[in-house]
């Protein structure tokens, strides 16, 4: 594949994939974004220009998008409003972006004869008991509980209505919760490590008892690219690297790494809806496709990605007091 549109490539793991396809390809990327609050040009800066292009423009203006996936070999679909929290408060993006956005991509890849993957979530399955021993599978049922859910489903359900009924070339990926360098910091681990550094404390939703089976966005990225060139079409795979943990573990281990008391937090109120726990067993994508997740150890990913935020405060500083006033907004 010597083309490749990223779209929403100026995001937190589109962003940390077209790095990967800079690092371990020979393609040429074009990244199509809108650049919404959640995007940052800063993130491709460092790329060299003739590697890398970027587009601004919204995935849902058909007119805008034809022409750019015409003259690919690939797209690889990122794009897409992706906080639940913000969900709760305005649906309405998530549906024009996750949905009509979606569709509008799955119309100009059928025309153009376009490999297509989509990026999707674990969310769509709903969510486990604390104790359930089984984990979501390919074969578990759709049941997701969120707005931001609910429009991901719509769009997996898109893509593989265009695979059966017009042979579209496309594959979907599912994956857990991700950490790493540029992720926004409305997003739980980095808001409760830019809260620390500030002198903050962080804010756990709840009892902190929900679980997120954390995968580092280097590991989903080398996922992508292996299912991109040697997934079957039409198949879905789920991508996890075995990271459950509750969200009180996770806020301790941030608190240890800054040598604060392990209850040096504050309870919040909790998210409407929320989910109890996610859990991904990605053995077909292992045993198909032979990966394997590289940051095995969640406590190193995890001080890797708290010194990224410490080395980057100029990017994230000068919007933490905007989204902690929305956040006390809401009791949260
Ligand atoms: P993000 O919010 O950090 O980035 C989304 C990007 O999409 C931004 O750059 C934004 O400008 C762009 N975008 C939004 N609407 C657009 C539009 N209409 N047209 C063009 N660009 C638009 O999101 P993320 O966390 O990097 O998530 C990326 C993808 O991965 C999403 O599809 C999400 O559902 C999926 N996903 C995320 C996680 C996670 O833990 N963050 C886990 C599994 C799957
Ligand atoms: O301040 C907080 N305190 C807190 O306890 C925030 C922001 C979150 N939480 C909790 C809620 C969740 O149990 O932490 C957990 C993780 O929250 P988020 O970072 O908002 O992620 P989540 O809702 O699990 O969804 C994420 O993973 C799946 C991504 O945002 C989605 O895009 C992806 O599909």
């Amino acid at each position: 594949m010597d083309r490749i549109l990223v779209t929403g490539g100026a995001g937190f793991i589109g962003s940390n994939f077209v790095h990967h396809l800079v690092e371990h390809t020979d393609a040429r990327i074009t990244v199509l974004d809108k650049l919404t609050y959640a995007a940052t040009r800063e993130s491709l800066a460092a790329l060299p220009t003739d590697r890398v292009e970027l587009v601004v423009g919204d995935i849902a203006d058909a007119a805008a998008v034809e022409p750019l996936v015409a003259g690919q070999d690939a797209v690889v679909h990122f794009a897409a409003e992706s906080h639940n929290d913000n969900s709760l408060s305005d649906p309405a993006p998530f549906v024009q972006t996750n949905v009509v956005g979606t569709f509008t991509l799955l119309e100009a890849v059928r025309k153009a004869g376009v490999r297509f993957h989509h990026i999707s979530t674990d969310e769509v399955y709903g969510d486990l008991e604390l104790d359930d021993p089984e984990r979501f599978t390919e074969a578990t049922p759709y049941n997701p509980s969120s707005p931001y859910s609910s429009t991901k489903a719509g769009s997996d359900l898109l893509v593989r209505a265009w695979v059966r009924s017009f042979g579209v070339q496309a594959t979907i990926s599912n994956c857990s919760n991700n950490y790493g360098p540029w992720q926004h910091i409305e997003k739980f681990i980095p808001r409760q490590i830019t809260n620390v550094i500030d002198g903050g404390r962080p804010k756990l939703y709840g009892a902190g008892q929900n679980v997120r089976d954390w995968i580092h966005a280097e590991d989903h990225s080398s996922a992508v690219l292996k299912i991109l060139t040697d997934g079957r079409i039409g198949e879905t795979y789920l991508i996890g690297a075995d990271g459950e943990k509750n969200n009180l573990e996770v806020v301790q281990m941030i608190l240890a790494h800054f040598g604060r008391p392990e209850d040096d937090f504050d309870h919040v109120t909790d998210r409407a809806g929320h989910d109890l726990r996610y859990a991904i067993d990605s053995t077909k994508l292992r045993t198909e496709l032979g990966w394997r997740p590289t940051f095995a150890n969640f406590e190193k990913g995890l001080a890797d990605t708290i010194e990224w935020y410490v080395e980057h405060a100029d990017w994230w500083r000068p919007h933490k007091q905007a989204i902690e006033a929305s956040y006390a907004a809401k009791g949260q």
